[in-house]
């Protein structure tokens, strides 16, 4: 095995700021990237590392998941791989601004709650352990011995490991989310919520049970090569930027770009490529070819009403439009699947999705018309009640057209968090399975509980009834992310202990247990020296590809340990010595961490020689490798025949979506403009239609409560403005996670469990002032 030798960091010397060739400067996008990291960094920190974001020897981009090029695809990558808000991400953790114990003792808790997320995320980075004892109004500094045997303690008090919860979120690298899960299953219990269940776990179980893989399977190549993409309940312009290049090279190759949204966002209406010096001086790229806006929750009326479209278009020519061939050998269910497509209600489907019957014919015939179809998702289709459904029937459509497996088609749900797909890999989930858990028992001599554990919102009804004690977060903001704002944070503080590893201050940290412990923690950016040299961590992309990311920073205090290190030091005191993991070992040296991986996790063999390779390399796929569908029950792509459904809105309400604006990562906030869409300096705002404002007989501006209604009860959220917005009708916007609050806890996707936020029926109330 070689220890690869630490490249030289970059001279800072050399580098310039501002340079129009360095980064394309001249356009808004660009500017605010420098402008926030000058702010948090300082001049020479932000040239270094806007230098390093996503280069063969810097740092993943702790931002999206969207992959970088890659060699093999014969592609170079560009001196700046990174967009405005991965820019952002960085500066974030970069920052200069730290706080430690004064800041603690100068703030008690309650008053710290008093802040926005916003202010809290501003105040800059964690530096030192720190502890709110029990009855204790301030959080107070601890050491690290002392902090590990706090939890420990508590741990081992438990009734039960199953009265533990431990959550991860999506940034974690893949060295820490496996050392993590064996921590956790040698303790006993399979509780291992984490930020996929509230984002693309609907993805994960209809692609799983049709195609038997839980990932897309495009590749960047094949993106460049469709020559239809339809991108449906995303906004990559805000949320995947670097995304648009690559629907910009698809399209220079022909490609046609369908946009099926609510909202017209803008990043997708019209492009300008920082990269290009024709994006700077040019009018831009309009990306998008057709705009379809779908009412919120209409998605599988749509792809339903596609579907009968195209089978009976293919019985008037038969061989024209189905894949027989393929259908006949690789799937089942083809026959239920077209005989329950054979009617729809054509008013009923207009009522859903808000289209008229022309626009949805228009938009098969595209889809009929295309030799290489790419459908790209993300928060729009996960987040409904119906979201595995309706999944699976844009999968249904694939496979009736073979659409998978062949160069410049296929699935492609576009992941969050930089690694949330690493983390599952390495066994971040409450129902991992059976034969993973074997691998697990047979490579370390451990008893793993086979019980399945709970996902995130069971572990909030955990916590609320007393079956949930201990809550461990590595990363993450678990009170601010998560639905049902009140009840969490009741649920939270019901625990006895709370413990967040986390790099900023967040919500999470003041709704503590009744003692709770802030781990301060390593980011990507930075170096994590152990005792055999300097380490690299490995990730996953949206597009399975496993790479290097090497942190390359001073770490923000020399208190930090790294998450590997936090995890170690814990089991170590937890499971005392002579357990069969070497604990201390892993810590020091993540190259054992990674032989372990080789040996445990499915198509990681041979890890720590191919995550060296410049590129890292891809995890196997079979429906996208061999267009086989090993992994399912039948060992078939298989169609799903499902029911139609949408939401029904009573009169005088509206259909409320949650989304992010252009200047947050979802609860770190990092200012109060959202450019794109014309909305600066705040964020309790309402979106609505001009003609749904009218007709609730509320102005625009005017300033109204959102009631959200469920069967349980009411939720209120005060005091936003209501803006007038060429959003569909019936529907509405307002930001994460303002309106969280919003979402109740019993509102899930069927068979995901998923937190329905892009579905909230609400009435607006007047304010009446007197
Ligand atoms: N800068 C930045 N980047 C990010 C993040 C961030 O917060 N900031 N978050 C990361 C994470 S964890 C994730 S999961 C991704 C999220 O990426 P996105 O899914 O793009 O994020 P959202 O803001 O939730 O946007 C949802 C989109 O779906 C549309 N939509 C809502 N309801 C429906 C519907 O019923 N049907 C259809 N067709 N469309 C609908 C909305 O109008 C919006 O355009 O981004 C990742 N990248
Ligand atoms: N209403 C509504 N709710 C939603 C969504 C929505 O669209 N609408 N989206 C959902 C989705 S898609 C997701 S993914 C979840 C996100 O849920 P989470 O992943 O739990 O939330 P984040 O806001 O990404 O977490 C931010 C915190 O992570 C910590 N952090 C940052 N970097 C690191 C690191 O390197 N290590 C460690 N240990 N900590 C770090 C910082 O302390 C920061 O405050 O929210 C979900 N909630
Ligand atoms: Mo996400």
């Amino acid at each position: 095995m070689t220890r690869e030798a630490p490249t030289n960091d970059v001279d800072e010397a050399h580098l310039e700021v501002g340079k129009p060739k360095t980064w394309a400067a001249g356009i808004p996008g660009v500017a605010v990237s420098l402008a926030r990291g000058v702010e948090q960094m300082g001049v020479v920190r932000t040239a270094r590392t806007l230098r390093l974001l996503n280069q063969r020897a810097g740092f993943d981009c702790p931002g999206c998941a969207w992959p970088e090029p890659r060699q093999v695809d014969g592609e170079k990558r560009k001196l700046a791989e990174f967009c405005e808000n991965g820019a952002k991400a960085v500066a974030e953790e970069a920052t200069k601004r730290h706080i430690g114990r004064e800041f603690f003792a100068a703030h008690p808790v309650a008053e710290l709650a008093g802040h926005t997320d916003f202010w809290l995320g501003q105040q800059g980075r964690l530096t030192e352990p720190l502890v709110l004892r029990e009855g204790g109004t301030h959080y107070e500094p601890i050491s690290w011995a002392d902090a590990f045997e706090l939890v420990a303690g508590e741990l081992r008090a438990l009734a039960s490991p199953d009265e533990a919860i431990f959550y991860t979120s999506g940034r974690t690298s893949n060295e820490a989310a496996f050392v993590y899960q064996l921590l956790v299953r040698s303790f006993g219990t399979n509780n291992l919520p984490d930020c996929s269940n509230m984002c693309h776990e609907s993805s994960g179980a209809a692609l799983s049970a049709a195609i038997g893989v839980g990932k897309g399977s495009v590749t960047l190549a094949d993106l460049y090569q469709a020559d239809l993409i339809v991108v449906v309940g995303q906004n990559p312009g805000t949320n995947h930027p670097r995304m648009l290049s690559a629907l910009e090279v698809a399209k220079g190759n022909g490609a046609r770009i369908v946009a099926v949204n609510p909202l017209p966002e803008a990043g997708l209406m019209r492009f300008k490529n920082p990269q290009l010096v024709r994006g700077v001086v040019g009018k831009g790229t309009p990306l998008a070819d057709e705009f379809a806006q779908i009412r919120v929750g209409g998605d599988l009326a749509l792809f339903q009403a596609v579907g009968h479209l195209l089978l009976r278009w293919e019985e008037a020519a038969p061989g024209s439009i189905v894949d027989h061939e393929f259908v006949r050998n690789e799937t089942l269910g083809f026959e239920d699947w077209a005989k329950q497509l054979r009617e729809i209600d054509w008013p009923e489907t207009e009522r859903a999705t808000g289209l008229l019957r022309t626009q949805v014919e228009h938009l098969a015939r595209m889809i009929a018309g295309s030799e290489r179809t790419i459908y790209c998702w993300a928060m729009g289709l996960t987040q409904h009640k119906h979201a595995v459904p309706t999944i699976a029937e844009i999968a249904n459509l694939a496979l009736a057209r073979g659409m998978i497996g062949r160069p410049g088609a296929g699935l492609c749900p576009v992941r969050g968090h930089s690694n949330v797909q690493g983390d599952r890999t390495m066994g971040i989930w409450e129902k991992m399975p059976e034969k993973f858990m074997d691998s697990l028992e047979g490579e370390f001599g451990i008893t793993v509980p086979r019980k399945h554990g709970r996902d995130t919102v069971d572990s909030i009804r955990a916590m609320l009834d007393g079956r949930g004690k201990v809550f461990f977060a590595m990363g993450g903001n678990f009170a601010s992310a998560t639905p049902d704002s009140e009840r969490t944070a009741e649920a939270l503080r019901s625990c006895a202990l709370t413990v967040h590893v986390s790099t900023k201050l967040n919500r999470s940290h003041v709704v503590p247990g009744r003692t709770a412990l802030i781990l301060p923690t390593l980011g990507r950016t930075e170096r994590d020296e152990q005792q055999s040299g300097r380490q690299f961590v490995t990730v996953e992309d949206s597009m399975s590809q496993v790479h290097a990311s090497r942190g390359r920073l001073a770490p923000a205090s020399e208190h930090l340990l790294s998450e590997v290190a936090i995890v170690c030091r814990l089991a170590d005191q937890l499971f005392g010595p002579g357990h069969a993991v070497p604990w201390q070992s892993f810590e020091q040296d993540y190259d054992l961490i990674r032989d372990r991986i080789a040996a445990v996790v499915p198509g990681c063999h041979d890890y720590n020689r191919r995550v060296r390779e410049p590129d890292g390399f891809v995890l196997p796929h079979p429906p996208r490798d061999s267009r086989r569908f090993t992994g399912t029950a039948t060992g078939k792509g298989m169609f799903t025949v499902s029911e139609l459904d949408f939401p029904k809105v009573p009169e005088g309400r509206l259909l409320l979506q949650t989304v992010r604006s252009h200047d947050q990562y979802n609860t770190t906030i990092y200012g109060l403009s959202d450019r794109y869409r014309g909305i600066e300096d705040g964020r309790r705002v309402v979106f609505v239609h001009p003609e749904d404002l009218i007709a609730l007989g509320i102005a625009d501006g005017e300033i109204v409560d959102l009631v959200s209604e469920w069967r349980d009860g009411e939720r209120r959220a005060p005091a936003f403005r209501a803006v007038s917005y060429p959003t569909a009708r019936g529907c509405a916007a307002a930001y994460f996670p303002e309106a969280n609050a919003l979402v109740p806890l019993d509102s899930v996707a069927e068979k995901s469990n998923t937190p329905v936020s892009k579905a909230i029926v609400v009435r607006l109330e007047p304010r009446h002032h007197s």
